[in-house]
């Protein structure tokens, strides 16, 4: 997918035309000039812009992210800081930059990323006598911290997190929020006396990670384990949420949650005294969400209109709209029915906002509106005064409900979760539809034309994956495995790998992804 837009600086909204034009849609620059159906990639893009979510930057892959997602980014962080400091993990902040002595210490866990490490190699005129890296990662800053901080039992288990920007030097097309060379994320580290107690951890952020997708953003997500392949090199096993997009047919691996094992352990010399007196390695887990997040669900819930926010992540969760009238008494009873409103609902803690602004007609505001996602918009003309009512307009669904005031702000906080619940509901049917599951290889192939997720009997083995993985290597990206599912469906005795006819050992979801 390529958005096309990585040098173009001129996604702007706000050259807006008054009401008195004619044909104010084109030349408003509202409204969409790509669907979501027709061009994936340059609708997400204008999505992205017009909804007012990111800025290009001029240099390609980094992004301005503007108070939309930000907001977004503060409240996923809100729900899950008091959950992993109930888990009692501490926030650290660590360096943005690692040494090349660190960062080669661990040769299996830079292997395959090396070229993606950005190297600061300059100050002023002068060239460093020892290049630094710019942290993609930051197992190999935390470790040599562990190290020193970590002497005897009673010093594990030791759990750290922190939320800052790492970068990664991308060489394949960029999509905001989905693959940026900077990008803001949270990362959390832990080590353990036990494989027992980081195994038990690893389910527990991947369980956070899942209720992050499904409850705040909306977005159904499958708990997995990656396959020895798609692993995290340096681990002992990944498990991922992994998420889909019905329109591309691609995966997304939402988040992950590694345990290491002892690997970093051995390298970076995080050993602890047991209770025998006894040097013993510790058990180390690392785990991580990003803005990648919030990509997946505009992907996932935006329209031809734009932006269709969760009501809980929305910045704004309701916009209030005054519809003019001639006499200027009916006018000024509009608004101040429209203040009352705002007043009312913003008492109950509902994020509420007006636009009174009486150079735009209500169609241009509703368009507006729209574009940047608001899940619930209000609407007071002189009927509804007349009538003691407002007219609701759902985002989602387009659904227009006439509502007594009287008790307004209640209905709307029920109206409000309404919308966030039948969001999920609604992006689940439409991922499990696309869910095939195949037995044989000719079925693989033939789902895999129809962009489904595939979910497949499989005998485990990595030469298989890589055989399956070469085969369907064209122009769209080869097919791969995306992640064992935490809960197997049953396994029917003698069913055989749909791939290779040897006994099948578990169900593997196989598909492209991004
Ligand atoms: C790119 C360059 C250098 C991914 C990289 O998933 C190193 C890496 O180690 C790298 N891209 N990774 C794997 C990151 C593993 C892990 N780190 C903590 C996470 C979650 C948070």
């Amino acid at each position: 997918m390529d958005g096309g837009k990585e040098d173009n600086n001129a996604n702007n909204t706000s050259n807006v035309v008054p009401k008195s034009s004619k044909g104010r849609k084109k030349e408003t620059g509202l409204g969409l000039t790509h669907t979501k159906d027709g061009n994936f990639g340059e609708w997400y893009s204008e999505v992205v812009t017009k909804g007012e979510m990111i800025e290009y930057s001029d240099i390609s892959g980094c992004y301005t992210l503007r108070p939309t997602s930000t907001h977004i980014w503060r409240i996923l962080q809100k729900f899950f800081e008091p959950e992993i400091e109930k888990m009692e993990v501490e926030e650290c902040y660590f360096e943005l930059f690692v040494s090349n002595k660190s960062l080669q210490k661990e040769k299996d866990h830079i292997q395959g990323f090396a070229p993606e490490v950005a190297w600061v190699t300059r100050s002023g005129d002068s060239d460093l006598e020892n290049p630094i890296a710019i942290r993609p990662t930051s197992e190999t800053i935390i470790y040599p911290k562990f190290s020193k901080w970590i002497r005897g039992h009673r010093d594990l288990p030791k759990k750290v997190y922190q939320y800052c920007n790492v970068v990664r030097w991308e060489l394949s097309n960029p999509t905001p929020f989905i693959r940026c060379r900077e990008f803001l994320w949270q990362e959390g580290h832990t080590a353990h006396a036990t494989k027992e107690e980081a195994d038990i951890e690893v389910l527990q952020i991947l369980e956070l990670y899942r209720r992050l997708y499904e409850e705040y953003l909306a977005v159904p997500v499958i708990k997995g384990k990656k396959s020895e392949l798609e692993k995290f090199a340096g681990g002992l096993y990944t498990t991922t949420v992994e998420a889909f997009i019905p329109n591309t047919g691609r995966s997304v691996q939402g988040a992950t949650s590694h345990c290491l094992g002892q690997n970093f352990a051995k390298m970076f010399e995080v050993k602890f005294e047991d209770e025998k007196g006894e040097k013993a390695l510790a058990w180390q887990n690392s785990w991580g969400y990003s803005i990648r997040m919030i990509g997946v669900m505009v992907m996932v819930h935006s329209d031809d209109k734009g932006l269709v926010m969760p009501p809980k992540v929305s910045a704004v969760q309701v916009i209030v709209i005054n519809v003019p009238h001639n006499d200027s008494d009916v006018n000024r009873k509009i608004e101040n029915a429209c203040l009352e409103t705002v007043e009312a609902l913003c008492a109950m803690g509902i994020r509420v906002k007006q636009d009174p602004r009486d150079n735009y007609t209500p169609g241009w505001k509703y368009a507006h509106w729209e574009m940047k996602g608001v899940p619930l918009r209000i609407e007071i003309g002189s009927r509804d005064l007349e009538n003691k009512q407002v007219r609701t307009v759902r985002r989602d669904n387009g659904a227009k409900v006439n509502v007594p005031m009287a008790g307004l702000a209640d209905t709307v906080k029920v109206m409000l979760d309404d919308i966030q619940q039948s969001m999920f509901l609604v992006a689940k049917d439409k991922r499990d539809a696309c869910v095939q599951v195949i037995k044989t290889w000719d079925e693989f192939i033939e789902a895999l034309g129809q962009k489904k997720l595939i979910l497949a009997p499989w005998c485990d083995e990595e030469e298989v994956e890589k055989h399956v993985k070469a085969k369907t290597k064209e122009e769209s990206g080869a097919c791969k495995t995306l992640c064992s599912p935490i809960d197997q469906p049953e396994m029917p005795e003698g069913t055989l790998c749909f791939a290779s006819g040897k006994p099948a050992k578990k169900w593997t979801y196989w598909g492209r992804s991004y």
